[in-house]
């Protein structure tokens, strides 16, 4: 098995394939999903040939055996992994940002075939691959991810920021700024202002809170 062009590209057992928007075209390739481009370079997408069962970006995705493979109309790829009795769903992300190829279209402020976490296009100094995990606008500097208002309320504190559909926020408080402590590990599956309601003691001193976000 070797990427290259023409020739000098190796297969270990081509099966399946199917022809994406762009004319090139998918192949199963035993544990491997593997790409002939239209100027003839065949290249890896997912899997490396290690049998096994694990979802992840490219050469960590590991399949058993693949038998099936199929386009759907915004680009995920869907294939039969006949050996570990699974289909499996891939979104093709050739320049390794996280960012699904699809997404990466013109006017969607990512850039394909570039490595968007180097990229802040609206320059809020959050980069576009930062931005997309956090479902905000990479081409608006307005749209950024942050705490939107911690506000007293009674003997309590409400942090409040705007949420992402499918996206997982974890809320952490200090006292120091030294050791951090969680608050609430929050799902959120829409798109809109979330609250959080944190019970303080009247003595309590000053603290701190920090936001972090991720995608499932
Ligand atoms: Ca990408
Ligand atoms: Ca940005
Ligand atoms: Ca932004």
């Amino acid at each position: 098995m070797s990427d290259g062009s023409g020739a000098g590209a190796r297969f270990q057992w081509a099966g399946d394939i199917a022809l994406d928007a762009s004319d090139n075209l998918l192949i199963c390739d035993e544990t491997r999903v593997r790409k002939l481009g239209t100027n003839g370079l065949v290249t890896t997408l997912a899997g490396n040939g290690i049998r096994g069962l694990a979802s992840g970006p490219g050469s960590e995705a590991r399949f058993a055996g693949l038998n099936g493979i199929c386009i759907d109309q915004i680009g995920n790829v869907y294939v039969a992994d006949s050996f570990n009795h699974r289909i499996c769903r891939i979104s093709i992300d050739e320049d390794g940002d996280r960012i699904p190829d699809f997404m990466e279209t013109i006017g969607s402020g990512y850039t394909p075939g570039v490595d968007d976490s180097q990229i802040d296009t609206d320059g809020d100094g959050q980069s576009n691959a930062a931005e997309y995990i956090a479902g905000t606008d990479p081409l608006s500097a307005a749209s950024n991810f942050r705490i939107k208002e911690v506000r007293r309320v009674g003997n309590s504190v409400v942090i409040s920021w705007d949420g992402a559909y499918n996206r997982y926020y974890e809320l952490l408080k200090s006292s120091n700024l030294t050791s951090w402590s969680v608050v609430t590990n929050k799902p959120v599956s829409s798109n809109g202002p979330v609250a959080v309601s944190i019970a303080i003691s009247p003595a309590q001193n000053a603290s701190f809170y920090r936001l972090s976000v991720s995608m499932p």
